[in-house]
């Protein structure tokens, strides 16, 4: 088979954050308000009073310290708690191919291409800012790349599940030079008036350029050793937004059409799910998990990835084997683990392994076994 590799990355990060101190007290204010307010309702027993958040429960149950967002004062603002976001015009870029744009272009600089060097552009990510045309294609367009484009979605896993089709596109000819994006604005999709979930999403956006390593010019290369995907249907992390919401009868409410999830049933049945994807993918591929250098994970939550790299080494990993940016980012949904390579594939010497691994709703799970050369 032909041997490929990934040739640069690329980061996208919002300018503005929000720390977990600052979230908790606006919603704390939504809480004492909403209480005021049904005060009467609430001693009659017929209104549930809402308790407050923490930032000491959410670093015990993340390790989320902070997220980027597009918009920090709309998401704060107790009267409105979402993004406020501008309508743009047809003829202005998407909000999306601009985080997206940035991300690519220093993914191209990076493996020391132009972007008129890229013939295929996936846009792989949890969700997509509007129907058609394909987000890919606009970002095709914006960054003058050839051949084609296309979106695909796989919820936090859908980098991984990119990256595969990069490769099989790249090894079977379809592609010379694939570029692989996740743009993620997750503070749309979020429910920032839910105590459960309302700290744990961010903003970002990754690029990977995915090439062969005979043609790849760059200084940074991981050769992929395998790529392997998984996917298992479960309702436990959803979302019931789509194009039938306009027909359904009764209407469903926003609570409905944003992010949910049983939190603690995901933790249990992904992390076996993850750990055993891994362990079997590096063994047919003849490596052990000591073998492993560096495991660049989803990054949802600190006691998942500990528990999963627990699990495949048999001892707690340190920092630097499992590297975190959650505490920083939150959870970018299919951005995650790629931050993670992105800002932690220092220190690598030709022949060291690393492996990538996403994960999230579907369920899915994907990981991409690689080698520095
Ligand atoms: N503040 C204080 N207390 C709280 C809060 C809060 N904010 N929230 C809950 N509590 C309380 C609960 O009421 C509960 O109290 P009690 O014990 O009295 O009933 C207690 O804390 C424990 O609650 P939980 O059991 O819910 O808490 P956990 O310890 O399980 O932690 C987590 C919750 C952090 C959600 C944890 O379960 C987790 O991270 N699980 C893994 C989730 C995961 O990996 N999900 C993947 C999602 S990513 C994905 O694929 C989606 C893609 C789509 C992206 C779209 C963007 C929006």
């Amino acid at each position: 088979m032909k041997p490929v590799c990934i040739s640069g990355t690329g980061l996208f990060t919002p300018s503005q954050s929000i720390s977990n101190d600052e979230l908790v007290a606006s919603y704390n204010a939504y809480v004492e308000a909403h209480n005021a307010r049904e005060a009467e309702a609430i001693a009659a027993g017929t209104v549930q009073p809402l308790a407050a958040s923490s930032s000491e429960f959410i670093v015990k149950a993340s390790g989320i310290k902070a997220r980027y967002v597009l918009d920090k004062a709309g998401v704060l603002d107790v009267d409105r708690m979402r993004p406020s976001l501008p309508v743009r015009s047809n003829d202005e870029p998407s909000l999306m191919v601009e985080m997206g744009l940035a991300a690519a272009r220093q993914a191209i600089e990076a493996a020391g291409r132009k972007p008129e060097d890229v013939d295929c552009v996936l846009m792989a990510c949890s969700n997509m800012q509007r129907a058609y045309p394909a987000m890919a294609v606009e970002l095709q367009a914006a960054l003058g790349a050839k051949g084609y484009g296309y979106d695909m979605n796989v919820a936090c896993a859908s980098a991984a599940f990119g990256i595969q089709t990069a490769v099989d596109a790249v090894r079977n000819g379809s592609a010379k030079c694939a570029l692989v994006v996740s743009a993620e604005i997750c503070s749309g999709h979020l429910n920032w008036r839910n105590r459960d979930c309302h700290f744990i999403f961010g903003d970002a956006a990754t690029a990977v350029l995915v090439e062969s390593v005979e043609s790849s010019v760059s200084t940074k290369r991981f050769e992929i050793l395998g790529t392997r995907l998984q996917t298992q249907f479960s309702s436990n992390i959803r979302n019931n937004f789509g194009f039938l919401n306009s027909a359904e009868s009764p209407q469903r409410s926003w609570d409905d059409v944003l992010f949910r999830q049983e939190g603690r049933k995901v933790f249990k049945e992904v992390v076996p799910m993850v750990a055993t994807l891994i362990e079997s993918h590096l063994a047919d591929l003849q490596l052990t998990p000591q073998q492993v250098k560096r495991f660049w994970l989803h990054q949802a939550n600190l006691s998942m990835n500990e528990f999963i790299v627990r699990k495949l080494l048999d001892r707690d990993a340190d920092r630097s084997e499992a590297p975190v940016i959650l505490d920083e980012y939150a959870n970018t949904s299919s951005a995650g683990s790629v931050i993670a390579f992105h800002k932690h594939s220092q220190g690598f010497v030709p022949g060291d392994v690393g492996v990538l691994c996403a994960f999230g709703a579907g369920y899915s799970a994907g990981s991409v076994v690689m080698r520095r050369i």
